[in-house]
């Protein structure tokens, strides 16, 4: 059952997609409400000793979020130290589960459904108490109490809506880098994989292919006839991404300005005059996304790389980025060349100081930016973290429109729920440090909990330079993520896989996401038809194991297999927990593994800088395929099974053109058993030639 309370008036988000009635009462079970003078509303819960609290999606720390205050609130911040509260995405639900010895003895799940500022503060200020704190405005909450954990978790999935799926071309390996400047440049990287061996299936373009960075243009000096040069990588089975930014350039005679500041599609301020910010473009003005017409007509643009046969985008600076608002930058200005720095004191200067740095993501200034949500005037406060949600929105409608038919890729940096429904995300400017390889592992569970299951992290680390055993060791558990793209800023240390010493690692470790490739795409469109979650921390697939909640570096991927990277430098081993009795696979590339069955228990495993382990649940299978050097050439008619039989095993897999919309569970499915001799029976959509691995 799903309890739905209404505060005030809430502004619409669109992140749930099955209508409920609200209850009467605004009397929450397990919490005390309290609404502020100034409408903030506080809900208090008290937390057992032994409580744990699960999701919030896209955040700094743990998988268990208990100890810690994070807050809603849509953030370019591309240092995710751990004090930080927010990043780039707004992800209002979480679980707490108190079920355990030593628990409150209560298990629900929250969504709070609200476009402005939310604090989840999970026992930080006060260590027995968690308490949600929702900026005025109003807002909606809806309670969730049946069953598991995974099954409270299902429960909001079905409540939100299915998530998005991306093409199968999608779960290739990408390249990406801030800084390919011209189109021969991104020749040289493709040649430089396929000279090697090294499987690739997109190149993605930054910001560079654009003509002064204006969205919906492409440089003609740099990517001279772009659409024969798309042309050109598709025949080598290479997808170009270009990169949208949410700023559109003021600048004469460029059609998406004068067009948009014609209709009044852009964010004005309060006094109806254009919104002026300053972001890679320079002065640039923001569609306003939030209403209907705008919206419809900046997702149009997309049309103009379509056109020219581009099948994918990530969609970036959408929180929306503000380098600097023009009137402060103004006043800035005024006082900083006016201040006496002669005769100032060390609090002048630090004020003097504060100013400088402080003109970047102001709160005041995304106060002044205003909305017309369909006629009702609206300050970008209430709504700030919809503006990603709404301009990604605009291009999965307009793409809806334009190729009805057609599965096209598209992911985000800022993200609220609700957009999960229209792409994925990449988490964002994280850095080559292993910290930041291990928070890629604990993100995920709680970014599967909010809908996004299309999603995974600039591999090897964007800022900072990476080191190959980081890349290696980085890329060994990105072989697991739906979108493996390694991808790095401009003036770090160039980290294409070609540059290092140790190729033949690396294209193994390739190879080994090109065999996975079959049972990854069928977990992934199995768990998103489904609404259940790609990779689950062990608590969630062992509810009766009292070692389970404890593992924070370790994660059940689909239904049959467990993963535990090594996320430490010189490590060369790990300790693992198995919950129960499981087959180890270590994976040095798809042909060559040792394979030991290992007791319950916990357990030191070696893993050499070229090794994967994966573990395989007992009577599960996981079909792998041969290999291949792009996505298409994956052969689905062979298979590998992986496989860990004590009476008999099933798996139904899921496979399917991977490009049009047609994703029926039912139709696609293979079903492929073997029992406890090893004999094999296939039926079902595809007939596969499987042998045991
Ligand atoms: O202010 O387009 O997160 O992936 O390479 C930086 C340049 C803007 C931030 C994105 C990053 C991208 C970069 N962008």
């Amino acid at each position: 059952m799903i309890r739905k309370y209404v505060f005030g008036k809430p502004i619409e988000t669109g992140a749930v997609a099955m209508k409920q009635t609200a209850c009467d009462k605004t009397e929450i079970p397990h919490f005390s409400v309290k609404l502020q003078e100034d409408k903030t509303a506080v809900l208090r819960c008290q937390l057992g000793q032994s409580d744990m609290i699960y999701g919030l999606g896209e955040n700094v720390r743990g998988i268990n979020k208990r100890g810690w205050i994070y807050e809603s609130n849509c953030s370019d911040d591309p240092n995710h130290t751990e004090e930080k509260r927010s990043l780039y995405g707004a992800h209002n639900f979480f679980i707490l589960d108190g079920m355990r010895a030593g628990g409150s003895g209560k298990r629900f799940g929250v969504f709070v459904d609200a476009a402005q500022k939310v604090t989840f503060d999970c026992g930080y200020t006060d260590s027995e108490e968690l308490a949600v704190t929702v900026a005025g405005g109003g807002f909606v909450l809806y309670l969730l109490e049946n069953g598991s954990l995974r099954d409270i978790a299902k429960e909001f999935r079905k409540l939100i809506g299915p998530s998005y799926l991306p093409p199968k071309w999608a779960f290739g390996y990408g390249q990406s880098r801030w800084s390919y400047m011209t189109a021969d440049e991104v020749r040289e990287v493709v040649r430089r994989h396929r000279e090697n061996g090294l499987p690739l299936d997109s190149v993605y373009l930054d910001i560079d292919y654009m003509e002064r960075y204006k969205d919906f243009t492409v440089d003609e000096k740099r990517f001279p006839d772009f659409s024969e040069f798309v042309e050109e990588m598709k025949a080598e089975h290479i997808h170009l991404v270009p990169i949208i930014d949410a700023g559109v350039k003021i600048e004469k005679g460029y059609p998406v300005y004068e067009e948009g500041l014609k209709k009044g599609y852009f964010c004005k301020k309060e006094d109806g005059r254009e919104f002026v910010g300053g972001v890679w473009p320079g002065r640039v003005h923001f569609p306003d996304v939030l209403n209907t017409e705008a919206r419809k007509w900046f997702g149009n643009w997309y049309q103009v790389l379509l056109e020219q046969g581009i099948e994918g985008f990530w969609n970036d600076m959408n929180e929306p980025a503000l380098f600097y608002e023009e009137e402060h930058l103004k006043e800035a200005q005024k006082k900083l060349c006016g201040a006496d720095v002669d005769h100032m004191d060390i609090w002048g200067f630090f004020d003097f100081k504060g100013t400088a740095l402080g003109i970047a993501n102001r709160p005041e200034d995304y106060a002044s930016i205003w909305h017309d949500m369909d006629g009702r005037k609206v300050c970008h406060e209430q709504v700030h973290n919809l503006y990603g949600y709404y301009m990604t929105k605009a291009a999965a409608e307009a793409f809806a429109r334009l190729m009805p038919d057609k599965r096209i890729l598209m992911f985000s940096r800022a993200s609220c729920v609700g957009m999960h429904r229209y792409g994925g995300i990449w988490t964002g400017d994280n850095q080559s440090w292993w910290s930041h390889l291990l928070l890629n592992l604990q993100m995920l569970p709680g970014l599967n909990m909010c809908g996004f299951l299309f999603c995974g992290a600039d591999l090897g680390g964007f800022g900072s330079d990476t080191s190959e055993d980081l890349l290696l060791r980085w890329l060994e558990l990105g072989i697991f993520t739906p979108l493996m793209r390694n991808h790095s800023a401009m003036d770090t240390r160039q980290q294409e896989v070609y540059r290092f010493g140790r190729q033949e690692d690396f294209r193994n470790i390739l190879n080994l996401r090109y065999a996975f490739l079959p049972y990854l795409y069928s977990e992934f469109m199995k768990a998103s038809l489904n609404d259940d979650m790609l990779f689950q921390p062990l608590a969630f697939a062992y509810p009766e194991d009292d070692f389970a909640p404890r593992v924070e570096d370790q994660l059940m991927v689909g239904d049959s297999l467990m993963i535990a990277p090594v996320y430490r430098q010189n490590a060369a081993g790990r300790y693992v927990y198995l919950p129960e009795e499981m087959k180890l696979y270590r994976f040095r590339s798809p042909n060559s593994m040792d394979i030991e069955v290992l007791p319950a228990g916990h357990h030191y495993v070696d893993v050499a800088l070229n090794e994967v382990l994966v573990f395989v649940r007992p009577d599960r299978l996981a079909p792998l395929s041969y290999g291949g050097e792009y996505v298409a050439d994956v052969d689905s008619s062979r298979l590998l099974l992986l496989h860990f039989i004590k009476t008999k095993a099933v798996y139904k897999m899921y496979d399917d053109d991977g490009y049009t919309k047609d994703v029926n569970l039912e139709r696609n499915i293979t079903e492929i058993s073997v029992d406890s001799s090893g004999k094999i029976a296939v039926k079902g959509a595809g007939k596969p030639e499987c042998r045991l691995l």
